[in-house]
């Protein structure tokens, strides 16, 4: 591998070395935000910390926790860390749950979380030579222009597509050549989808997929690869860290490589603060040790996953994050069970569903009620009804076996469920309203 984008000396540093990096920025980060956001000095001095007191990586669970609702909090500028007048960007949460954050950035930030990015499409083997293809939304959102940026930087020739319009989408990515393809993996199957449909796949060139900002399941990322013949990696991130880019796959498709060098991450236990070791699943925490604009020390992601250190096939050395296993926070609780969506995805994708469902959950006379309502195949469709209510009996008992409680199952027709060009409406929680 020779791009300036993959940085060896900084990609397969060693563990001291990543260490010594570790200590000697976060030590700084630490004062510059004491100096600078009085929002966390006030929470540090609750707590009884002060910047002498961080003088290793290991001090970082002295420091207080920043959550979601810090950021409501502090809306709009309440951690900013710079003057505005040195901000040159600001970019926002696509607000899936709950009211918008706004993160801000200098030209400084920008750069690095490009850098962060151009990693992602050289590890999924993007040169110059690439036509990258980036469907991402642009605009708030961190997906258009945080892999627009890394394009850039890696010499690809870069087409900001955005999302929507399909038949568009798939007209330049056959006139231009598209070879990668950036965008939820939502969208990418929908593409996938039209693609088979239109039969269009020779006509493509597309060799890799760099796919994030909602879960996927490994079944889903096989059709996608096998629907559009490409190899499909994943992509990780969340506006307040930076935008995509905090982790992204190599070839061995065996979790997300964090960049360590610009963001720290532990595991803790979402119920109790503790820290967890590697291998423990818990949810993840970042501290951002570069960032100049609006650095987050210890940010709980709410996101459920499991850091490993095991040697890479690929080289790397930076700490490898599982898939999110879920959401602390939108993990659903159903008749005292908790639920995530990423199962009902499971079933329904080994059952041979497409991943084209929606998820109901509502309450009747004081009790929890779930269905799942999932688009059958155009080869099923025409089914007999009796052969259809015993594909619906088959689905209920392998949900029952995954779940532990019982789902209602409703196949609906192909192409009945909303198509989303970004993050997919899995779940419609009818017991919040
Ligand atoms: O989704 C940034 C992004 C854009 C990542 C494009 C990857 C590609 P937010 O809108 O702030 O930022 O949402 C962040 O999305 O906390 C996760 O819960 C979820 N998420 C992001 N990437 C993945 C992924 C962008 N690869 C939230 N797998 C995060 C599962 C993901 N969930």
């Amino acid at each position: 591998m020779s791009h300036r984008y993959y940085q060896p000396e900084i990609e397969t540093a060693s563990r001291e070395q990543i260490l010594a990096w570790q200590k000697e920025r976060l030590v700084k980060q630490v004062r510059h935000v004491w100096d600078h956001v009085p929002y966390y000095r006030k929470k540090m001095e609750e707590k009884g910390v002060t910047p002498d007191d961080i003088q290793e990586v290991a001090d970082l669970c002295k420091l207080p926790f920043l959550t979601k609702d810090d950021l409501r909090e502090a809306y709009p500028y309440g951690l900013l860390a710079k003057p505005l007048t040195d901000c040159v960007r600001i970019q926002s949460t696509s607000g899936t749950t709950g009211k918008r954050v706004v993160a801000f950035y200098t030209q400084h930030d920008l750069d690095l979380w490009e850098d962060c990015c151009a990693r992602a499409i050289v590890a999924a083997g993007g040169t110059n030579e690439d036509v990258c293809h980036v469907s991402y939304g642009y605009g708030l959102f961190t997906g258009g222009p945080g892999l627009n940026g890394g394009s850039h930087k890696v010499g690809c020739l870069t087409l900001p597509m955005s999302s929507g319009n399909t038949d568009r989408q798939l007209q330049f990515m056959i006139d231009l050549g598209s070879t990668i393809l950036c965008c939820t993996p939502s969208y990418a199957a929908y593409l996938a989808e039209s693609v088979h449909d239109r039969g269009l796949r020779d006509k493509l060139k597309l060799k890799a997929g760099i796919f994030g900002a909602e879960a996927w399941s490994e079944e889903m990322r096989r059709n996608i690869e096998k629907q559009l013949g490409i190899k499909a990696y994943d992509i990780y991130g969340l506006t307040e860290i930076s935008g995509p880019g905090v982790s992204f796959e190599c070839e061995a498709q065996t979790g997300m490589h964090i960049n360590e060098d610009h963001f720290i991450a532990e595991i803790i236990d979402p119920n109790t603060g503790e820290v967890l070791s590697d291998g423990q699943k818990g949810e993840l925490v970042f501290t951002s040790i570069t960032k100049e604009a609006f650095p987050l020390l210890r940010y709980r992601t709410r996101d459920i996953c499991i850091l490993t250190r095991e040697p890479c096939p690929c080289g790397r050395t930076h700490v490898k994050m599982t898939k999110p296993m879920g959401r602390s926070d939108d993990m659903l609780i159903i008749k005292g069970v908790n639920v995530f969506p990423s199962q009902i995805e499971t079933v329904l994708l080994e059952q041979g569903y497409p991943a084209n469902y929606q998820i109901l959950v509502d309450r009747v006379n004081n009790s929890d009620t779930l269905e799942v309502q999932v688009e059958m195949t155009a080869e099923n469709f025409s089914d007999s009804l009796a052969r259809i209510t015993e594909m619906e009996k088959s689905l209920v008992s392998a949900l029952k076996a995954m779940l532990g409680i019982y789902a209602k199952v409703k196949l609906v027709a192909p192409k009945s469920i909303v198509r989303s060009e970004g993050k997919a409406v899995r779940v419609i929680d009818n017991r919040k309203i």
